[in-house]
């Protein structure tokens, strides 16, 4: 690595800028891909499934056809050939089960939603309207949607030609990678075990997906509402043999993605297919109700638990056993979601054995993959369930037995149980921050006094000291666990001759404010104003290099190469500068913006003076080429690890049922902050998702496979007043594994939230027995745990 933090910085790393971005994206002065018009485009409606399990018998579009306005109607038995299949990039085993995966099903469906027949028309209403005219005979077959049931011997099979419901089971054992001894030999004087159920979740972005096709003169152009364009470019050049340099793929801005938009959809090959038949441009924009059910869904993961400890709460063991539902069909990344996860179970705690088992299974319902947190809020859940419980077996504090068992700031860099070596860290001074900032004793006196008091409203205290593994990279590693991509990611910087600065990142913002912070960074590396820096992105064509945005990665992988690209930039502006201050280069210093001979300071020349040079080229020193422009890709050698601790304190009547947090505090730290209002929002963001996985969000199906929650009517995404005030509070443990430091923070707020939830509620009811509720924690359900633990009589 030669990337260094500048000599001098202009400081605008660690300043807390208001977006760039936001004043186009809040005044609608921007263009959505639903917004994108061509000439002569066409309109897409796509009929669904009713059924979670049928043989399509008959199909016929000929009633569509004959609609007013409608230029194509084709099934999938039309482009069975064309079609072939959507990709899944990581297959987790040698052996994993692979079924085909069509756009649009052929003979068969297999989950309700599932796309059968297309219209295509003038306008979106005759498109939508002619849907009607399409006739489909349905015989219904057999539905499984329980992931044991599915598992169990005779059950009926979502892919009759595969012969198993099981996708595949990957498995690590402390004691094969040699990080630890065997769980079976581990010391139990206590033995905690659990089950855990993560339910079913819809990432709700706010843009639902939006695609346009056109298919130029064999010059493709999609765009799409995604969050990997030049992921989707690759594979749609790999499914339908248009070569990849004539496909340009453009996410325009992109209204939120939380991992539902890392996909390459069905939708966006259906669109493809139809600008192919018609030979014109089309657009699809879909509902509402259509992205609840067809896409992709998240979690819906089932974890077995097993804590062995001795009875001082020292941890001698953990194993962890996972069923997770793929739905009908494997995401993009789907098999590889809980293996994200796999390492991180050991989490904060230092734990001699550990064995993790993952097991991924069929069902007629939609498919799952990526869902902000991917693996680690699951884990993150089931551990820090689980040390509340130990601490309660153990009639210890909470907090206390975590003290017992994490890693002290002194012993980093320290490699886990699970096989990750975590950088750095510094997990007492987060939480010491976080008790001090949510007043614990104090808390803990009002609880034990309202405890005494049979106050019929109780107070429940919960805790969540997380880390997670994000930063995704490096390739290496990826490649080791046979991931079908690399981690590095790319940048360029282009110094214009009057000195302003365009930034060509391959990360693919759709939320995230990469515009601020990536100008602050290039502020400070280059001494620019920046005002005077454009980033652009999310268009394969001046972005023709990168590998997108999740896994909180755009910072610590792709921030660090337009560090490493501006200091290429900086090194040949050097060389001009020194030339027309008429030195030598290595006698010349960088501040504030320009390069200045040592002991000279009165003469100076900038990067804005290098780039005109550059721009004449009448004086340029010998063999230098006229160009500042740079690239950088980086691969870093490492995943980086933020952490923080989180307290909750909730009310919980438990008459009705009804939870109300009352304090929700975060003391969370991601290393060095380029923008701490950036990172103050991804925290508010990602704490109400996880507050809405324990409290509000479910995606239910029926027992036939309908989704019932299939609009915002009954899948309850929270506003603004169900959720409690936010209190952060950082703590800045650099990252050593890049020059910047930095960590990521995109999805720790969710990861972190959501046990901290659940512990505060089962906190405020263990003294009624109750050591469980499940998500999402809804009034009636906690009802129910209290009566159920009361022996029925609430
Ligand atoms: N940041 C910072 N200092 C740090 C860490 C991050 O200033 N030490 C800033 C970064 O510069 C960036 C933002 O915080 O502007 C998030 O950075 P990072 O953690 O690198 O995450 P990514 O940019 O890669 O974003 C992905 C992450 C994921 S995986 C999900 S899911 C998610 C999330 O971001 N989806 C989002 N946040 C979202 N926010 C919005 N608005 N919409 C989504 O869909």
């Amino acid at each position: 690595m030669t990337a260094t933090i500048p000599e001098t910085a202009a400081g605008e790393v660690g300043r807390a800028r208001l977006r760039k971005e936001d004043a186009r994206l809040l005044t609608g002065r921007t263009r959505w891909t639903d917004n994108v018009t061509l000439p002569g485009m066409l309109h897409l409606a796509i009929l669904r499934s009713p059924h979670a399990h049928a043989q399509i018998s008959r199909i016929d579009v000929s009633g569509a056809l004959a609609a007013p306005n409608v230029i194509a109607a084709f099934t999938g038995a039309d482009v069975a050939e064309r079609q072939g299949s959507l990709p899944c990039a990581w297959p987790v085993t040698e052996d994993m089960v692979h079924p085909n995966h069509p756009a649009l099903a052929v003979d068969e469906v297999r989950h309700v939603g599932e796309a059968v027949a297309v219209v295509v028309a003038r306008d979106r209403a005759s498109a939508v309207d002619a849907l009607e005219g399409v006739e489909v005979e349905y015989e219904p077959l057999p539905v499984v949607l329980d992931m044991e049931e599915a598992l169990a011997e005779g059950a009926s099979l979502v892919h009759s030609d595969k012969g198993t419901n099981k996708a595949y089971t990957w498995v690590l054992d402390s004691a094969e990678i040699g990080t630890g001894s065997s769980v079976s030999a581990a010391e139990a004087e206590v033995t905690i075990q659990r089950r855990y159920v993560q339910q079913r979740l819809i990432p709700s972005f706010m843009e639902p997906r939006s695609i346009v096709v056109d298919p130029g003169a064999g010059e493709w152009t999609m765009w799409s509402a995604t969050q990997i364009p030049h992921i989707l470019r690759l594979m749609l050049a790999l499914v339908t043999g248009v070569p990849e340099h004539k496909i340009r793929v453009i996410a325009p801005d992109v209204g939120g993605g939380f991992g539902g938009k890392l996909q390459v959809t069905p939708e966006e090959l259906i669109t493809f297919l139809a600008a192919e038949r018609v030979g014109k441009p089309v657009k699809y924009t879909e509902t509402r109700s259509d992205a609840m059910v067809s896409a992709h869904h998240g979690r819906d993961v089932i974890q077995d638990i097993t804590l062995t400890a001795r009875r001082d709460g020292t941890i001698t063991g953990l194993s962890v056993k996972l069923l997770s539902n793929m739905g009908a069909y494997l995401g993009l990344v789907a098999p590889g979601i809980q293996l994200l996860g796999a390492q991180l179970y050991n989490a904060i705690y230092k734990i001699p054995a550990y064995r993790f088992e993952c097991t991924g299974v069929f069902t007629d319902t939609t498919f799952t993959d990526a869902y902000r947190g991917a693996g680690r809020p699951e884990a993150t859940y089931a551990i820090e369930r689980t040390m509340d419980e130990l601490a309660a077996e153990l009639g210890m504090d909470p907090l206390d037995v975590r003290r017992r068992n994490w890693i002290t700031h002194e012993e980093f860099p320290f490699t886990t149980v699970g096989g990750m070596t975590y950088d750095s860290g510094n997990y007492e001074a987060a939480t010491d921050r976080a008790v001090e900032l949510f007043g614990y004793d104090e808390m803990r006196a009002e609880q034990r006094q309202r405890r005494e008091s049979g106050d019929p409203v109780q107070l429940g205290i919960g805790v969540s000291t997380y880390t997670e593994a994000c930063g995704l990279a490096p390739s290496r590693a990826l490649g080791a666990a046979r991931y079908g991509a690399g981690g590095w990611e790319s940048a360029s910087v282009r110094v214009l001759p009057t000195g302003k600065v365009e930034v060509v990142t391959g990360s693919s913002a759709h939320g995230q404010g990469h515009e601020t912070a990536w100008s602050q960074i290039v502020a400070d590396q280059l001494g620019v104003a920046f005002d005077d820096i454009e980033v652009l992105h999310g268009d394969t064509r001046t972005s023709h290099k990168g590998l997108d945005t999740y896994g909180s990665r755009s910072l610590a992988v792709g921030g660090i190469a337009l560090v490493m690209a501006c200091q290429k930039v900086r090194e040949k502006a050097r060389i001009i500068a020194a030339h027309l201050l008429e030195a030598s280069p290595d006698d010349l210093e960088f501040a504030e913006g320009a390069f200045r001979v040592r002991g000279t300071p009165d003469v100076s020349k900038t990067v804005a003076d290098a780039a005109f040079a550059v721009f004449t080229a009448h004086n340029l020193p010998d063999g230098v080429e006229a160009s500042l422009d740079s690239d950088a890709t980086f691969d870093p050698i490492n995943l980086s690890f933020p952490h923080g601790t989180h307290l909750v304190a909730a009310d919980v009547d438990t008459q009705t049922g009804r939870v109300r947090i009352r304090r929700y505090v975060c003391v969370d730290d991601c290393g060095r902050v380029i923008n701490p209002l950036i990172v103050e929002g991804q925290i508010h963001g990602g704490v109400a998702q996880g507050i809405a996985q324990a409290l509000y969000e479910e995606a239910v199906y029926d027992t036939s496979g309908n989704l019932l929650t299939g609009s915002f009517v009954d899948y309850l995404v929270p506003s603004a007043a169900d959720l409690p005030t936010i209190e952060t509070d950082r703590t800045e443990t650099p990252a050593t594994s890049n020059p910047l430091g930095v960590k990521g923070v995109g999805e720790a707020g969710t990861i972190a939230s959501t046990p901290a939830v659940i512990n505060a509620i089962v906190d405020a009811l263990r003294p009624y027995g109750v050591n469980d509720v499940p998500m999402p924690a809804t009034p009636e359900r906690v009802w129910r745990a209290l009566r159920d633990a009361q022996g029925g009589a609430a």
